[in-house]
């Protein structure tokens, strides 16, 4: 059986440096297929899709609410020409009732687990409509994901830079933030791949890393099991928040943390000293700056902005406020009645799709223009991205120096 995934494309920021990243999602369902399937995998954000391909079946995969409607087109052509479609990723769990409606089947939540009933299922030419587990799959059985089905160097270089892979070591979040749809999804316990397993997948991936995990600050423990099973593979890595404490820096440094994105949401010296304290430690620190909240003024954006000048960050990310289903946000928006605009193509998190509290859609509007344009008026996006990437070979040639150093004077290394 030949089976097909394909991922989306989507509406990148329009202030953004274009680069895209590889998918994770995708080649980790296809390392969960029986070994009587044959995958293929196509990422429509860089490559184009064969419609007429040979293809018994096809999976697309919705990780982004403003990938829908394109998936949705994507489905239809497949449709037409009488190609089953199973949709699956986290706009399928989030709009299970909507997905269905372009799809010959969903599957709902994480796919391992369930994949070899989907296949058998599609084999004996009885799918159901829709699939989902009670629970999660056993996170030890989780399997490294395939990355032998994308070619890195062709599709995923930026300026002759190789691009990070994606690597996930655990999946679940215990936190419960407001402008968020993973704890909705259920995954409020956070549950760990083996060591060993998070080893042998950096192993099979580049020397560049993504570790998507959300949050790797919530078992302080497990983060330094981690850091200290990685020190010495050569991995230069970004992540979300580390924990901010001398020795998980330490020990994160040493396992080739290179930056780590980290949310600001207000002005406060706090944030000065904790971005001052990364840099310490050799990490960079891009901001992830959400704007249109609740008690945001249009003053204020303008002073956090100015603020946002002043801590050295090595990037920065804005972002407007959005109700994602399955988030706190959506439910306060939904009940005051506020959200205007339920087109999906527009929840790119640039696009204002809601009243703001405190201003009109068209002055917020304004306002995340004019911050990405101050922020970096002085130094363009690209060039502080050139800077981070500069870091990596900087590094790498100190290292490589330290070595020979090293060598010369130990007589164990002669
Ligand atoms: C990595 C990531 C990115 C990367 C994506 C790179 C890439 N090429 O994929 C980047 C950095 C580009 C990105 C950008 C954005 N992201 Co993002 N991102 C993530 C993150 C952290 C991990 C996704 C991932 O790879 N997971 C690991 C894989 C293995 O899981 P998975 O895709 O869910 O797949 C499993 C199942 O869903 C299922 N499955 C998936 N596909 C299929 C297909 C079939 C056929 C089947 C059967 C099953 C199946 O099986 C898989 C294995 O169990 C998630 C948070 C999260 N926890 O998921 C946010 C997340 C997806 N992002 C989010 C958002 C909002 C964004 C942005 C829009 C805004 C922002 N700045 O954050 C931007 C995009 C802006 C733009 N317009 O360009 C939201 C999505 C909300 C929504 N409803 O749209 C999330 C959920 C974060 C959050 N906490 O809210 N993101
Ligand atoms: S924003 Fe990150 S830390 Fe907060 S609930 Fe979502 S995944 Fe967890």
């Amino acid at each position: 059986m030949k089976f097909h995934l394909i991922f989306p494309k989507w509406p990148k920021l329009p202030v953004q440096t274009p680069f895209t990243l590889p998918p994770l999602g995708i080649i980790t369902v296809a390392a969960s297929l029986p070994d009587t399937v044959a995958a293929s995998v196509c990422d429509e954000n860089v490559q184009p899709i064969n419609f007429d391909g040979d293809y018994d079946g096809i999976g697309i995969s919705i990780m982004l609410s403003c990938q829908a409607p394109r998936a949705y087109e994507i489905a239809a052509e497949f449709r037409k020409r009488g190609k089953p479609i199973i949709l699956g990723g986290l706009h399928v769990s989030l709009r299970p009732d909507e997905a269905m409606q372009h799809a010959d089947s969903i599957v709902i939540g994480e796919a391992e687990g369930i994949l070899p009933q989907v296949v058998r299922d599609f084999q004996e030419g009885r799918l159901k409509k829709s699939y989902s587990m009670a629970g999660f799959p056993d996170i030890a059985k989780i399997p490294n994901p395939r990355r032998d089905l994308y070619d890195k160097k062709k599709h995923y270089v930026y300026k002759g830079w190789e691009l990070v892979d994606l690597v996930q070591t655990s999946r679940g979040c215990r936190f419960n933030c407001y402008p968020c749809c993973v704890p909705y999804l259920g995954g409020r316990v956070h549950r760990m791949r083996p060591i060993s397993h998070v080893v042998s997948d950096m192993k099979n991936s580049s020397d560049l890393l993504f570790i998507v995990d959300n949050s790797l600050e919530q078992n302080v423990e497990w983060e330094k099991e981690v850091f200290r099973s990685m020190a010495g593979m050569g991995k230069r890595w970004v992540s979300h928040p580390i924990s901010p404490t001398p020795e998980v820096l330490n020990l994160a440094r040493k396992a080739g943390c290179w930056y780590v994105y980290h949310a600001i949401y207000t002005i406060s010296d706090k944030i000065k000293d904790r971005i001052k304290m990364f840099h310490d430690y050799g990490i960079g620190v891009e901001g992830t700056i959400l704007l249109g909240m609740d008690e945001h003024t249009e003053d204020f954006i303008k002073r956090f902005v100015d603020f946002l000048l002043t801590v050295d960050l090595d990037l920065a990310e804005f972002t407007v406020l959005t109700p994602f289903p399955g988030t706190q946000v959506y439910e306060q928006m939904k009940s005051e009645d506020r959200i205007f605009d339920t087109d999906w193509n527009h929840y790119n998190a640039s696009t204002v799709v809601f009243q703001p509290k405190q201003m009109t859609p068209e002055t917020l509007q304004r306002l995340y223009y004019d911050a990405w344009d101050n922020f970096y008026k002085e130094e363009s996006q690209s060039v502080k991205m050139s800077k981070l990437f500069l870091q990596i070979y900087r590094d790498k040639r100190n290292d490589h120096r330290g070595r020979h150093r090293d060598k010369a004077v130990s007589p164990i290394a002669r």
